[in-house]
Protein backbone atom coordinates (compact mmCIF):
# COMPACT_ATOMS: atom_id res chain seq x y z
CA UNK A 1 0.00 0.00 0.00
CA UNK A 2 1.73 3.30 -0.94
CA UNK A 3 1.31 6.41 0.49
CA UNK A 4 -1.80 7.85 -1.57
CA UNK A 5 -3.69 4.87 -0.56
CA UNK A 6 -3.31 5.32 3.33
CA UNK A 7 -4.08 8.68 2.56
CA UNK A 8 -7.41 7.80 1.27
CA UNK A 9 -8.39 4.99 3.12
CA UNK A 10 -7.72 7.37 6.02
CA UNK A 11 -9.42 10.38 4.50
CA UNK A 12 -12.42 7.41 3.89
CA UNK A 13 -12.68 7.10 7.89
CA UNK A 14 -12.51 10.53 8.52
CA UNK A 15 -15.51 10.93 6.23
CA UNK A 16 -17.22 8.41 8.50
CA UNK A 17 -16.61 9.40 11.41
CA UNK A 18 -17.39 13.18 10.56
CA UNK A 19 -20.68 11.51 9.50
CA UNK A 20 -21.08 9.56 12.43
CA UNK A 21 -20.29 12.86 14.66
CA UNK A 22 -23.15 14.95 13.09
CA UNK A 23 -25.88 12.03 13.55
CA UNK A 24 -24.63 12.15 17.18
CA UNK A 25 -24.55 15.81 17.31
CA UNK A 26 -27.91 15.87 15.81
CA UNK A 27 -28.69 13.75 19.04
CA UNK A 28 -26.86 15.44 21.43
CA UNK A 29 -29.18 18.35 21.12
CA UNK A 30 -31.71 16.67 22.62
CA UNK A 31 -29.45 14.38 25.04
CA UNK A 32 -26.29 16.43 26.25
CA UNK A 33 -24.51 13.17 27.59
CA UNK A 34 -24.17 12.02 23.60
CA UNK A 35 -22.95 15.52 22.81
CA UNK A 36 -20.54 15.06 24.84
CA UNK A 37 -19.54 11.14 24.28
CA UNK A 38 -19.31 12.03 20.12
CA UNK A 39 -16.82 14.64 20.86
CA UNK A 40 -14.51 13.00 22.53
CA UNK A 41 -14.92 10.39 19.78
CA UNK A 42 -14.09 12.88 17.26
CA UNK A 43 -10.82 14.29 19.02
CA UNK A 44 -9.70 10.88 19.67
CA UNK A 45 -10.49 9.45 15.71
CA UNK A 46 -8.60 12.71 14.62
CA UNK A 47 -5.30 12.20 16.85
CA UNK A 48 -5.29 8.43 15.36
CA UNK A 49 -5.29 9.97 11.98
CA UNK A 50 -2.57 12.21 12.86
CA UNK A 51 -0.80 9.36 14.86
CA UNK A 52 -1.00 6.96 12.11
CA UNK A 53 -0.02 9.43 9.18
CA UNK A 54 3.40 10.77 11.44
CA UNK A 55 4.60 7.03 11.94
CA UNK A 56 3.82 6.61 7.83
CA UNK A 57 6.03 10.07 7.25
CA UNK A 58 8.81 8.86 9.62
CA UNK A 59 8.98 5.10 8.26
CA UNK A 60 9.27 6.51 4.42
CA UNK A 61 11.33 9.31 4.57
CA UNK A 62 14.30 10.61 6.83
CA UNK A 63 14.03 13.27 8.74
CA UNK A 64 14.97 16.19 7.11
CA UNK A 65 17.74 18.13 9.58
CA UNK A 66 21.01 19.90 8.80
CA UNK A 67 22.98 18.74 11.36
CA UNK A 68 22.20 15.09 10.58
CA UNK A 69 24.77 13.16 8.20
CA UNK A 70 23.45 11.09 5.90
CA UNK A 71 22.27 7.68 6.36
CA UNK A 72 25.58 5.80 5.23
CA UNK A 73 27.31 8.05 7.09
CA UNK A 74 25.70 7.65 9.99
CA UNK A 75 25.70 3.79 9.58
CA UNK A 76 29.44 3.47 9.18
CA UNK A 77 30.05 5.82 12.02
CA UNK A 78 28.69 3.52 15.15
CA UNK A 79 30.48 0.42 13.03
CA UNK A 80 33.84 1.89 13.66
CA UNK A 81 33.03 3.68 17.42
CA UNK A 82 34.08 0.61 19.73
CA UNK A 83 37.34 0.79 17.51
CA UNK A 84 38.23 4.49 18.59
CA UNK A 85 36.41 4.37 21.71
CA UNK A 86 39.61 1.64 22.88
CA UNK A 87 41.77 3.53 21.62
CA UNK A 88 42.35 0.38 18.68
CA UNK A 89 45.03 1.76 16.08
CA UNK A 90 43.27 2.97 13.26
CA UNK A 91 45.47 1.67 10.63
CA UNK A 92 45.68 2.70 7.57
CA UNK A 93 44.85 6.11 8.73
CA UNK A 94 45.14 7.92 5.47
CA UNK A 95 43.13 6.16 3.63
CA UNK A 96 39.26 7.15 4.77
CA UNK A 97 40.56 10.57 4.25
CA UNK A 98 41.44 10.02 1.00
CA UNK A 99 38.36 8.96 0.03
CA UNK A 100 34.72 10.19 -0.24
CA UNK A 101 31.74 9.44 2.15
CA UNK A 102 30.24 6.98 -0.32
CA UNK A 103 33.12 5.18 -1.76
CA UNK A 104 33.90 3.84 2.52
CA UNK A 105 30.32 2.61 2.38
CA UNK A 106 30.54 0.98 -0.86
CA UNK A 107 34.39 -0.43 0.34
CA UNK A 108 35.05 -0.59 3.92
CA UNK A 109 38.16 -0.53 5.28
CA UNK A 110 39.04 -3.95 6.59
CA UNK A 111 40.77 -2.05 9.74
CA UNK A 112 37.96 0.00 10.93
CA UNK A 113 35.33 -2.32 10.64
CA UNK A 114 33.99 -4.83 12.52
CA UNK A 115 32.41 -8.37 11.07
CA UNK A 116 28.87 -8.39 10.91
CA UNK A 117 26.81 -9.00 13.93
CA UNK A 118 30.73 -8.82 15.95
CA UNK A 119 30.17 -5.82 19.21
CA UNK A 120 33.51 -6.87 20.46
CA UNK A 121 36.20 -5.02 19.27
CA UNK A 122 39.09 -7.10 17.91
CA UNK A 123 41.61 -7.95 20.18
CA UNK A 124 44.26 -5.06 20.37
CA UNK A 125 47.55 -6.53 18.78
CA UNK A 126 50.21 -5.28 20.82
CA UNK A 127 54.01 -5.20 19.16
CA UNK A 128 55.72 -8.64 20.07
CA UNK A 129 57.47 -7.94 23.70
CA UNK A 130 61.39 -6.57 22.86
CA UNK A 131 63.93 -8.92 23.76
CA UNK A 132 65.63 -8.27 26.93
CA UNK A 133 68.40 -5.82 26.01
CA UNK A 134 72.07 -7.59 25.96
CA UNK A 135 74.11 -6.67 29.63
CA UNK A 136 76.73 -3.67 28.24
CA UNK A 137 80.06 -5.45 28.26
CA UNK A 138 81.99 -4.12 31.46
CA UNK A 139 84.98 -2.19 29.78
CA UNK A 140 88.23 -1.49 31.60
CA UNK A 141 88.83 2.34 32.70
CA UNK A 142 90.93 3.37 29.91
CA UNK A 143 94.66 4.77 31.52
CA UNK A 144 93.28 8.48 30.93
CA UNK A 145 90.45 7.60 32.93
CA UNK A 146 92.82 6.56 36.02
CA UNK A 147 95.41 9.71 35.34
CA UNK A 148 92.36 12.21 35.62
CA UNK A 149 93.43 13.96 38.41
CA UNK A 150 96.95 14.32 37.41
CA UNK A 151 95.92 15.42 34.64
CA UNK A 152 93.71 18.00 35.63
CA UNK A 153 96.38 19.30 37.79
CA UNK A 154 98.91 19.40 35.18
CA UNK A 155 97.45 19.63 31.49
CA UNK A 156 94.58 20.77 32.81
CA UNK A 157 95.96 23.95 34.57
CA UNK A 158 98.14 24.27 31.92
CA UNK A 159 95.83 25.10 29.15
CA UNK A 160 94.12 27.77 31.65
CA UNK A 161 97.08 29.65 31.55
CA UNK A 162 97.62 29.06 27.93
CA UNK A 163 93.51 29.85 26.53
CA UNK A 164 93.95 33.27 24.32
CA UNK A 165 97.19 33.99 24.53
CA UNK A 166 100.21 33.51 23.00
CA UNK A 167 103.84 33.23 24.77
CA UNK A 168 105.28 35.68 26.59
CA UNK A 169 107.20 36.52 29.60
CA UNK A 170 104.00 37.11 31.50
CA UNK A 171 102.54 33.40 30.29
CA UNK A 172 106.08 31.99 31.43
CA UNK A 173 105.95 33.24 34.58
CA UNK A 174 102.50 31.41 35.01
CA UNK A 175 103.92 28.64 33.35
CA UNK A 176 106.58 28.23 35.73
CA UNK A 177 104.10 28.50 38.29
CA UNK A 178 101.88 25.67 37.10
CA UNK A 179 105.22 23.45 36.62
CA UNK A 180 106.90 23.84 39.83
CA UNK A 181 103.74 23.21 41.84
CA UNK A 182 103.00 19.82 39.89
CA UNK A 183 105.31 17.42 41.78
CA UNK A 184 107.74 17.05 38.71
CA UNK A 185 110.54 18.50 41.32
CA UNK A 186 112.29 21.32 40.57
CA UNK A 187 115.08 20.47 38.23
CA UNK A 188 112.58 18.61 35.75
CA UNK A 189 110.29 21.52 35.96
CA UNK A 190 112.96 23.92 34.70
CA UNK A 191 114.18 21.49 32.13
CA UNK A 192 110.35 21.42 30.76
CA UNK A 193 110.60 25.36 31.01
CA UNK A 194 113.54 25.63 28.83
CA UNK A 195 111.81 23.49 26.35
CA UNK A 196 109.10 25.90 26.17
CA UNK A 197 111.11 29.04 26.15
CA UNK A 198 113.53 27.11 23.45
CA UNK A 199 110.85 25.78 21.02
CA UNK A 200 107.56 27.81 21.29
CA UNK A 201 108.77 31.45 22.24
CA UNK A 202 105.91 33.63 20.87
CA UNK A 203 104.07 31.02 19.26
CA UNK A 204 100.38 29.70 20.67
CA UNK A 205 98.48 27.60 23.06
CA UNK A 206 99.06 24.53 20.40
CA UNK A 207 103.17 25.27 20.19
CA UNK A 208 103.32 25.11 23.80
CA UNK A 209 101.50 21.68 24.12
CA UNK A 210 103.82 20.60 21.47
CA UNK A 211 107.16 21.52 23.20
CA UNK A 212 105.78 20.17 26.34
CA UNK A 213 104.60 16.93 25.15
CA UNK A 214 107.36 16.28 22.93
CA UNK A 215 110.19 17.22 26.43
CA UNK A 216 107.85 14.29 28.72
CA UNK A 217 107.80 11.85 26.01
CA UNK A 218 111.83 12.27 25.43
CA UNK A 219 112.02 12.21 29.52
CA UNK A 220 109.69 8.75 30.30
CA UNK A 221 111.01 7.07 26.72
CA UNK A 222 113.88 6.93 28.68
CA UNK A 223 112.25 4.61 31.75
CA UNK A 224 110.34 2.51 29.38
CA UNK A 225 111.14 -1.04 29.73
CA UNK A 226 112.56 -2.82 26.37
CA UNK A 227 109.19 -3.74 24.57
CA UNK A 228 107.74 -7.10 25.43
CA UNK A 229 110.16 -7.45 28.64
CA UNK A 230 107.06 -7.00 31.18
CA UNK A 231 106.73 -10.52 32.39
CA UNK A 232 110.15 -11.95 30.56
CA UNK A 233 112.17 -14.22 33.19
CA UNK A 234 115.62 -14.83 33.51
CA UNK A 235 116.41 -17.31 35.78
CA UNK A 236 114.67 -20.41 37.00
CA UNK A 237 113.11 -19.64 39.14
CA UNK A 238 113.34 -16.11 38.61
CA UNK A 239 113.57 -14.53 41.59
CA UNK A 240 111.93 -11.21 42.28
CA UNK A 241 112.41 -8.52 45.22
CA UNK A 242 109.82 -6.16 45.95
CA UNK A 243 110.98 -3.14 48.17
CA UNK A 244 109.11 -0.24 49.39
CA UNK A 245 108.04 1.79 52.42
CA UNK A 246 105.19 0.57 54.64
CA UNK A 247 102.11 0.97 52.63
CA UNK A 248 103.38 1.32 49.24
CA UNK A 249 101.36 -1.16 48.16
CA UNK A 250 103.87 -3.76 47.73
CA UNK A 251 101.57 -6.82 48.67
CA UNK A 252 99.00 -5.59 46.27
CA UNK A 253 101.56 -5.32 43.65
CA UNK A 254 103.06 -8.70 44.39
CA UNK A 255 99.61 -9.92 44.27
CA UNK A 256 99.03 -8.43 41.01
CA UNK A 257 102.09 -9.52 39.67
CA UNK A 258 101.67 -12.99 40.80
CA UNK A 259 98.43 -13.46 38.72
CA UNK A 260 99.86 -12.15 35.27
CA UNK A 261 102.23 -14.78 35.92
CA UNK A 262 100.08 -17.46 37.03
CA UNK A 263 98.36 -16.37 33.84
CA UNK A 264 101.41 -16.82 31.61
CA UNK A 265 101.44 -20.79 32.69
CA UNK A 266 104.26 -20.03 35.39
CA UNK A 267 104.10 -21.44 38.31
CA UNK A 268 104.93 -19.23 41.25
CA UNK A 269 105.79 -19.23 45.11
CA UNK A 270 105.35 -16.04 46.99
CA UNK A 271 106.98 -15.42 49.90
CA UNK A 272 105.82 -13.30 52.75
CA UNK A 273 109.11 -11.80 53.87
CA UNK A 274 107.11 -8.89 55.67
CA UNK A 275 107.21 -10.28 59.37
CA UNK A 276 106.44 -7.25 61.02
CA UNK A 277 102.90 -6.89 60.85
CA UNK A 278 100.71 -10.34 61.73
CA UNK A 279 98.25 -8.98 58.80
CA UNK A 280 100.34 -8.49 56.02
CA UNK A 281 101.22 -12.34 56.43
CA UNK A 282 97.37 -13.11 55.80
CA UNK A 283 97.25 -10.39 53.52
CA UNK A 284 99.53 -12.33 51.06
CA UNK A 285 98.21 -15.49 52.03
CA UNK A 286 94.57 -14.17 50.38
CA UNK A 287 96.55 -12.82 46.97
CA UNK A 288 98.30 -16.25 46.92
CA UNK A 289 94.59 -18.18 47.12
CA UNK A 290 93.33 -15.72 44.32
CA UNK A 291 96.04 -15.94 42.27
CA UNK A 292 96.61 -19.65 42.82
CA UNK A 293 100.27 -20.20 43.90
CA UNK A 294 101.98 -21.12 47.21
CA UNK A 295 103.14 -19.08 49.79
CA UNK A 296 106.00 -19.72 52.23
CA UNK A 297 105.57 -17.89 55.16
CA UNK A 298 107.90 -17.51 58.96
CA UNK A 299 106.44 -16.49 62.24
CA UNK A 300 105.18 -12.79 62.96
CA UNK A 301 108.36 -11.17 64.07
CA UNK A 302 110.38 -13.77 62.57
CA UNK A 303 113.97 -12.79 60.67
CA UNK A 304 112.77 -11.96 57.47
CA UNK A 305 116.28 -13.20 55.28
CA UNK A 306 114.67 -16.89 57.15
CA UNK A 307 111.59 -16.71 54.80
CA UNK A 308 113.55 -14.90 51.54
CA UNK A 309 115.71 -18.65 52.33
CA UNK A 310 112.60 -20.55 52.41
CA UNK A 311 110.71 -18.97 49.65
CA UNK A 312 114.09 -19.60 47.37
CA UNK A 313 114.45 -23.45 48.68
CA UNK A 314 110.62 -24.25 48.17
CA UNK A 315 110.93 -22.57 44.52
CA UNK A 316 114.06 -24.89 43.45
CA UNK A 317 112.56 -27.77 45.20
CA UNK A 318 109.06 -27.93 43.48
CA UNK A 319 110.18 -26.39 40.10
CA UNK A 320 108.55 -23.29 40.27
CA UNK A 321 109.49 -20.23 37.25
CA UNK A 322 108.99 -17.71 39.31
CA UNK A 323 109.63 -16.50 43.11
CA UNK A 324 108.52 -13.07 44.30
CA UNK A 325 109.76 -11.89 48.44
CA UNK A 326 107.89 -9.23 49.75
CA UNK A 327 109.33 -7.11 52.30
CA UNK A 328 108.87 -5.00 55.39
CA UNK A 329 108.83 -1.17 54.87
CA UNK A 330 109.99 -0.98 58.63
CA UNK A 331 111.51 -3.60 61.04
CA UNK A 332 110.50 -4.53 64.72
CA UNK A 333 114.45 -5.04 65.21
CA UNK A 334 116.97 -2.10 65.76
CA UNK A 335 118.61 -3.36 62.62
CA UNK A 336 118.39 -0.63 59.96
CA UNK A 337 116.16 -1.49 56.81
CA UNK A 338 118.78 -1.25 54.73
CA UNK A 339 121.09 -3.28 56.06
CA UNK A 340 118.00 -5.60 56.60
CA UNK A 341 117.42 -5.46 52.53
CA UNK A 342 121.23 -6.25 52.20
CA UNK A 343 121.36 -9.49 54.08
CA UNK A 344 118.06 -10.69 52.25
CA UNK A 345 119.81 -9.95 48.68
CA UNK A 346 123.20 -11.88 49.91
CA UNK A 347 120.83 -14.67 51.17
CA UNK A 348 119.13 -15.05 47.97
CA UNK A 349 122.64 -14.43 46.00
CA UNK A 350 123.96 -17.29 47.73
CA UNK A 351 121.15 -20.01 47.08
CA UNK A 352 120.48 -19.03 43.27
CA UNK A 353 123.49 -17.39 41.23
CA UNK A 354 122.54 -14.30 40.28
CA UNK A 355 119.00 -13.40 42.10
CA UNK A 356 117.35 -11.46 42.63
CA UNK A 357 116.81 -10.97 39.56
CA UNK A 358 114.66 -8.09 39.36
CA UNK A 359 114.45 -5.48 42.56
CA UNK A 360 111.23 -3.71 42.20
CA UNK A 361 110.75 -0.62 44.04
CA UNK A 362 107.29 0.17 45.07
CA UNK A 363 106.46 3.79 45.18
CA UNK A 364 102.87 5.55 46.40
CA UNK A 365 102.32 8.32 43.28
CA UNK A 366 99.99 9.57 46.27
CA UNK A 367 103.58 10.99 48.27
CA UNK A 368 104.62 13.14 45.52
CA UNK A 369 108.14 14.41 45.97
CA UNK A 370 108.10 12.27 49.06
CA UNK A 371 108.50 9.42 46.36
CA UNK A 372 111.62 10.73 45.16
CA UNK A 373 113.16 10.82 48.42
CA UNK A 374 112.45 7.01 49.55
CA UNK A 375 113.83 5.86 45.79
CA UNK A 376 116.93 7.83 46.95
CA UNK A 377 116.71 5.66 50.14
CA UNK A 378 116.42 2.67 48.64
CA UNK A 379 118.73 2.83 46.02
CA UNK A 380 121.77 3.66 48.05
CA UNK A 381 120.55 0.42 49.67
CA UNK A 382 120.89 -1.42 47.38
CA UNK A 383 120.67 -2.00 43.15
CA UNK A 384 116.77 -1.63 41.94
CA UNK A 385 116.26 -2.74 39.06
CA UNK A 386 113.14 -1.14 38.49
CA UNK A 387 110.36 0.77 39.61
CA UNK A 388 106.57 0.16 40.19
CA UNK A 389 104.60 4.00 40.65
CA UNK A 390 101.37 2.59 42.54
CA UNK A 391 98.03 4.66 43.30
CA UNK A 392 97.75 6.45 40.07
CA UNK A 393 94.30 6.38 39.99
CA UNK A 394 93.22 8.23 43.05
CA UNK A 395 96.29 11.29 42.84
CA UNK A 396 96.69 14.38 41.79
CA UNK A 397 100.89 13.71 41.89
CA UNK A 398 101.40 11.64 39.05
CA UNK A 399 103.73 13.82 37.52
CA UNK A 400 106.32 12.58 39.90
CA UNK A 401 107.30 10.29 37.49
CA UNK A 402 108.78 12.70 35.77
CA UNK A 403 110.85 13.54 38.52
CA UNK A 404 111.90 10.19 38.88
CA UNK A 405 112.85 9.52 35.46
CA UNK A 406 114.68 12.56 35.55
CA UNK A 407 116.50 11.50 38.59
CA UNK A 408 117.24 7.94 38.43
CA UNK A 409 116.92 6.87 34.99
CA UNK A 410 115.23 3.69 36.33
CA UNK A 411 112.93 1.65 34.37
CA UNK A 412 109.67 2.19 35.43
CA UNK A 413 108.28 -1.40 34.86
CA UNK A 414 104.96 -1.30 35.59
CA UNK A 415 102.13 1.94 37.48
CA UNK A 416 99.22 0.88 39.68
CA UNK A 417 95.81 2.21 38.76
CA UNK A 418 93.38 0.18 41.19
CA UNK A 419 93.14 -2.20 43.51
CA UNK A 420 91.78 -4.97 41.39
CA UNK A 421 93.99 -7.58 40.39
CA UNK A 422 93.90 -6.46 36.86
CA UNK A 423 95.12 -2.82 37.75
CA UNK A 424 98.72 -3.52 37.24
CA UNK A 425 99.86 -2.06 33.86
CA UNK A 426 103.15 -2.14 31.86
CA UNK A 427 104.33 1.35 31.69
CA UNK A 428 104.86 2.71 27.98
CA UNK A 429 105.87 6.36 27.79
CA UNK A 430 103.66 7.26 24.59
CA UNK A 431 100.49 5.84 26.42
CA UNK A 432 100.97 8.13 29.64
CA UNK A 433 102.01 11.18 27.76
CA UNK A 434 98.50 10.31 25.49
CA UNK A 435 96.32 10.07 28.81
CA UNK A 436 97.87 13.13 30.59
CA UNK A 437 97.04 15.60 27.36
CA UNK A 438 93.74 13.92 26.06
CA UNK A 439 92.38 13.80 29.51
CA UNK A 440 93.70 17.31 30.37
CA UNK A 441 92.75 18.92 27.18
CA UNK A 442 89.17 18.01 27.90
CA UNK A 443 87.06 20.71 28.16
CA UNK A 444 86.67 22.28 32.40
CA UNK A 445 89.61 19.68 33.28
CA UNK A 446 90.96 22.12 35.24
CA UNK A 447 88.00 23.43 37.24
CA UNK A 448 86.63 20.03 37.98
N1 LIG B 1 93.86 2.85 44.47
C1 LIG B 1 94.89 2.06 44.57
N2 LIG B 1 95.18 1.46 45.75
C2 LIG B 1 96.27 0.66 45.84
C3 LIG B 1 97.09 0.42 44.74
N3 LIG B 1 98.07 -0.41 45.14
C4 LIG B 1 97.86 -0.67 46.45
N4 LIG B 1 96.75 -0.04 46.87
C5 LIG B 1 96.20 -0.02 48.23
O1 LIG B 1 97.14 0.55 49.11
C6 LIG B 1 97.01 -0.04 50.40
C7 LIG B 1 98.34 -0.53 50.86
O2 LIG B 1 98.79 -1.54 50.00
P1 LIG B 1 99.71 -2.73 50.47
O3 LIG B 1 99.92 -3.61 49.31
O4 LIG B 1 99.21 -3.35 51.72
O5 LIG B 1 101.00 -1.92 50.82
P2 LIG B 1 102.35 -2.50 51.47
O6 LIG B 1 103.44 -1.72 50.86
O7 LIG B 1 102.38 -3.94 51.33
O8 LIG B 1 102.13 -2.07 52.97
P3 LIG B 1 102.88 -2.69 54.28
O9 LIG B 1 102.63 -4.15 54.23
O10 LIG B 1 102.23 -2.02 55.43
O11 LIG B 1 104.31 -2.33 54.18
C8 LIG B 1 95.99 -1.16 50.24
O12 LIG B 1 94.76 -0.71 50.69
C9 LIG B 1 95.95 -1.41 48.74
O13 LIG B 1 94.70 -1.90 48.32
C10 LIG B 1 96.77 1.09 43.48
O14 LIG B 1 97.45 0.99 42.47
N5 LIG B 1 95.67 1.88 43.47
MG1 LIG C 1 102.63 -5.45 52.70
Amino acid sequence: MNRDEIERLLAGVLAQIRSAAEVALSTARAEPVFFVSAAAVLVLALLLYYGVRRRRRSAVLPEPSAASPPAVESAQRLEIEPAIALGEPLAPTSAPQEHGAAQDASEPSPALVAEPGEHEPAPVELPAAAPPPEPEPVRPLRLRDRLRRTSEALVGRLEQVLVGRRVDPAVLEDLEHVLYTADLGVSTAESLLAAVRKQAAGGDAEAVRGALRAAMLEKLRRVEPQAGSALAVTGKPHVILVLGVNGSGKTTTIGKLAARHVAAGRNVVLGAGDTFRAAAIEQLEAWGERAGCQVIAGKPGGDPSAVAFDTVKAALARGADVAICDTAGRLQTKQPLVEELRKIVRVLGREIPGAPHESLLVLDANTGQNAISQARVFTEAGQVTGLVLTKLDGTAKGGVLLGLADEFGIPVKYVGVGEGVGDLRDFSADEFVEALFEAGAEPGAAAR
